[in-house]
């Protein structure tokens, strides 16, 4: 537990910040939104002026249900506006980051050049890689299952009573990122649920959050007509040649695959725009999913990872990532 360790640095740069503003990866989830809405919380208890960053145009089905809900609770600003929103001595302001670390992948990229490296702070759960913030203060623990159990980490440091509604975003993240505590699960990870239920989180309002379109659901499950077993235990699904995924359907459909039998390794290759094919991967078992998704310009750790790759022809990337399977078998 990282962050419970590093909560003496944590704190000194909040204590000193007036405003201060969160951001998460571009395309919320509810991990992104439950962890930065339940910091949010916290922060402000302690009397900050907060603001969420949120630059994307459209959303899933429950950050948009929250979004609603939520209306008028909480400062939600657009990156462009951030400046107004600046307190003028500009030491008093404190950025954090949650649930990534990658420039590229944050709502909005130019909010950092606001912000010096002493006034950023990460707090995150999936690797570095080239293209991590520079910050003075990283809270990036890769063994925990979501931003959300470290947020819930953080609620139970402070002891503070935190608003049932905001306990339920922070395990409906939780929920979320575990595939309902199937992956990445630790004692530690139903600790966090335990205590947010204590605190009122709500499982069946969860449920309702995590509800899918069945529409997007059917099409989702059209990855799965073509699955190919190799080696007893990598299920390798091809989505089709004229269909263009969402990332994260591909994403999905890898969690999926490993609910079954001899199944540890799962690979989805499928298009996600008319010229780029995208692999999600996924392992809980011997292969590191992270180096061979590296091969493809791809990233990610031995559990979870994904690339994308400049083609039009999904069956090539298909037969690269066999070819490569069949090296490592080699070996
Ligand atoms: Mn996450």
């Amino acid at each position: 537990m990282k962050i419970v360790l590093q909560r003496k640095e944590l704190e000194k740069k909040i204590k000193k910040a007036k405003n201060i503003f969160l951001m998460a990866h571009q395309d919320l989830d509810l991990d992104a939104l439950g962890s930065s809405i339940g910091f949010y919380s916290i922060l402000e208890k302690m009397g900050k002026n907060c603001y969420l960053i949120i630059d994307d145009k459209k959303h899933e089905l429950g950050v948009s249900k929250i979004l609603q809900e939520l209306d008028g609770c909480i400062a939600i600003v657009e990156g462009e506006k951030v400046r107004e929103h600046l307190y003028p001595r500009m030491s008093k302001n404190l950025l954090l980051i949650l649930d990534t670390n990658k420039e590229d992948l944050v709502q909005n990229q130019e909010v950092l050049d606001y912000f010096d490296m002493e006034h950023r702070i990460v707090i995150d759960h999936h690797d570095k890689g080239t293209t991590s913030i520079p910050c003075a203060l990283e809270i990036i623990d890769t063994e925990v299952s979501s931003t959300c159990e470290m947020v819930a980490n953080m609620m139970e440091l402070y002891r503070m009573e935190i608003d049932p509604y905001y306990s339920t975003l922070v395990l409906a993240g939780i929920v979320l990122d575990t595939n309902n505590f199937t992956l990445k699960t630790t004692e530690d990870t139903y600790y966090s649920a335990y205590f947010l239920a204590n605190q009122g989180a709500s499982p069946k309002k969860v449920q309702y959050l995590l509800k899918q379109d069945l529409k997007e659901y059917i099409e989702r499950q059209k990855l799965m007509h073509d699955v190919l077993i190799t080696n007893k235990t990598i299920a390798i699904s091809k989505g089709s040649a004229y269909t263009i995924y969402r990332r994260e359907d591909l994403a999905k459909i890898a969690d999926t695959l490993l609910f079954f039998n001899d199944i540890d390794t799962t690979f989805v290759i499928g298009k996600i725009s008319e010229k780029i094919v995208g692999i999600s991967a996924r392992s809980t078992g011997g292969l590191n999913v992270g180096e061979i998704l590296s091969q493809f310009g791809g990233g990610g750790d031995e559990h979870g990872a994904a690339a994308k790759i400049e083609t039009t022809s999904v069956n090539s990337v298909k037969e690269r990532l066999l070819k490569i399977l069949k090296d490592l078998e080699g070996e």
